[in-house]
């Protein structure tokens, strides 16, 4: 067996051996006898270390011109094209989902790097006419600070993406805190930022658990933004970790989507939407379908097509080019998954696919789970209710548009809603009803396109969103200039 490769934090420009000297592993969720490797378990002084350079390296990169910023984002987007198979692999290996999710993870923080690298020639301002004579105005975006990223599993490398390159071409140093049991493809995004030419200290990694290294990044004096995706338990203490020093928080929170299927919906259409959205990912994703809402006309049809798919899907290694669903991340998450399972049957609710681990030859060395469906829920159910983050899907009866809605509604979260239906007026109802942050029509609930704000309502955030031109919004703050070039003193509310 060759030693295992064991990798280091970034911090100031150089790739350094965590402060603690203590290392976590990595392994392969399809197969935990594969050693990924060996990542720094840093601690508070590793992040005492990156706040500082990162604070440093804030007072010139601020002042680089915005569309010079956005030339090494630019670099950066190509470098990312050039590895996207290798990093689309590294991906599978650590995190599990199938090599066609992964790839589209790269291309999605490819995406993200190229349309923010252009933003960089387009952070425009206003300017407006003042109330006074002889006196100009106009907005500026403001670069913050410090910002802490702190990034989940589900997206190793896409949603580091969406909090680093709005924050760099804005003008922000980041330290980047990833998810412990995905941190290789955020160490290559920070590879691919140092080939690109970034300057030391402007970009850092230091890898750990949430309360080593976590904790301290959101409560340290000299951070100005964090920005989390996660659960909306761990959400609410970043909450509360950055109240006492109004640090800026954006928090990406849990899920518990819905696909309406209406009626006179195309079945085959919304067959095919709650597979991808139910089991894509081995339905860890924020935007999952864990909840279908059909109309009881339609009931059967749908269901007996939706369990006969779902049965049919092929479970395994994620590098298998024939699999189509991964495993889960960690034995944790199966537990988790496990207990929903006996939730929904002791809630009285009808298993009509899967129900169980996976077990026997390669099943043996990972955490799979069956692709799981409920059928005959109760909206108030527990299993459609919770976010389960695993492949269950609970499929519940409703009476037409009205009660789709509300029952679509009938939850603490708000991301993402999809309805099925040829029929024009019902779609824009949805639109306009639907309490989430997405709406899609004929379309599942993930698909969530870079130049579009990302983000939900209720538990599922705190106002802001992620993506497009409303990340700016939050990496930056707005700064109000008067000129006055009268010659005099001017008061404004007060001279005519
Ligand atoms: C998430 O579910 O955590 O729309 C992010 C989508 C992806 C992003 C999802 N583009 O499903």
């Amino acid at each position: 067996m060759p030693a295992p490769k064991v990798f280091k934090n970034f911090i100031n420009g150089k790739w350094v051996e965590p402060a603690t000297g203590e290392h976590f592993e990595n392994r392969n969720p399809a197969n935990h006898k594969e050693l990924i490797g060996l990542f720094p378990k840093s601690g508070r002084e590793d992040v005492e270390n990156a706040v500082a350079v990162a604070k440093e390296a804030y007072k010139s990169w601020r002042l680089v011109p915005a569309p010079k910023r956005g030339e090494i984002l630019f670099r950066a987007g190509q470098l990312l094209v050039e590895r996207k198979e290798s990093f689309a692999a590294d991906m599978t290996r650590e995190m599990g989902k199938i090599l066609d999710e992964t790839r589209g993870d790269v291309q999605e923080a490819i995406d993200m790097t190229f349309y923010m690298a252009g933003e960089g020639r387009r952070q425009f301002g206003q300017t407006t006419p003042s109330e006074l004579p002889n006196k100009a105005c106009m907005t500026v975006r403001s670069p913050i600070g410090v910002c802490s990223l702190i990034t989940p599993w589900n997206f190793p490398m896409a949603i580091p993406s969406w909090k680093v390159m709005p924050a760099l071409i804005c003008g922000n140093t980041v330290v980047i805190k990833p998810a412990t049991d995905t941190p290789l493809s955020a160490i290559h995004l920070v590879e691919i930022l140092e080939q690109a030419g970034i300057p030391a200290g402007v970009a850092n990694i230091v890898t750990g658990t949430g309360s080593a290294v976590g904790t301290p990044l959101m409560t340290h004096q000299d951070v100005r933004v964090v920005s989390f995706t996660g659960s909306t338990e761990v959400g609410r203490t970043v909450s509360k970790a950055c109240a006492d020093t109004f640090k800026h928080s954006c928090l990406e929170m849990g899920g518990k989507n819905v696909i309406m299927v209406m009626s006179d919906a195309n079945l085959d259409l919304a067959v095919d939407g709650a597979l991808w959205g139910g089991f894509g990912t081995s339905g860890q994703r924020c935007t999952a379908a864990s909840r279908v809402v059909v109309d009881k006309k339609v009931y059967k049809t749908f269901v007996e097509r939706f369990v006969a798919r779902a049965r049919a899907l092929k479970v395994g290694n994620g590098a298998d080019p024939s699999v189509q669903m991964g495993p889960l991340i960690n034995e944790s998450q199966l537990r988790t998954v496990e207990q929903y399972v006996e939730i929904g049957k002791q809630e009285g609710a009808t298993l009509l696919a899967g129900g169980s681990r996976l077990r026997g030859g390669e099943y043996d060395c990972g955490w799979f789970h069956s692709p799981t469906i409920f059928g005959d829920c109760h909206p108030k159910m527990r299993i459609g209710q919770e976010e389960i983050f695993g492949p269950v899907v609970s499929v519940i009866p409703c009476d037409g548009l009205e009660d789709a809605i509300e029952i679509g509604n009938g939850v603490v979260y708000g991301l993402s809603s999809a309805i099925y239906t040829q029929d024009v007026n019902k779609a824009f109802t949805a639109m306009r009803e639907m309490e989430t942050g997405i709406v899609y029509v004929n379309a599942s609930t993930i698909g969530a396109e870079t130049h579009l704000p990302f983000g939900g309502t209720k538990l599922t955030g705190n106002g802001h969103r992620e993506a497009a031109v409303a990340a700016l919004d939050f990496y930056s703050e707005w700064k109000s200039i008067y000129v006055d070039y009268s010659g005099k003193l001017q008061r404004a509310q007060m001279d005519t």
